[in-house]
């Protein structure tokens, strides 16, 4: 999990999810607002959109396909409040690896 930036400013952002990998993986995020929104399952190499309302706090974001979360597929994303502004793209990205 690598997502291009660990620290964003509050905002929507579409979070573009590309799966390097060479099984499947998805995308979950849970946090403030926000309940284990998830992308589809992406097939290797595949791409998915998740758009999400981020607010300030820590966001956890992971893997649900099968065990992958315990196997590492598991990572954090903070949203300040004090932050540059969010860039009118409010772009972002984060590719899946691994098994
Ligand atoms: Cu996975």
């Amino acid at each position: 999990m690598a997502p291009s930036k660990t620290e964003v400013a509050p905002g929507t952002y579409t979070l573009l999810v590309e799966n390097a990998g060479a099984v499947a993986h998805s995308l979950a995020v849970s946090g403030p607002g926000v309940s284990a929104a998830h992308t589809p399952t992406i097939s290797p190499g595949g791409r998915a959109q998740l758009t999400v309302t981020l607010q300030t706090g820590t966001y956890d974001l992971w893997c649900p396909i099968d065990d992958h979360r315990a196997l590492g597929m598991d990572t954090h994303l903070k949203v300040g409040g004090g932050g540059a502004a969010a860039p009118a793209s409010n772009g972002a990205t984060a590719s899946t690896s691994g098994r």
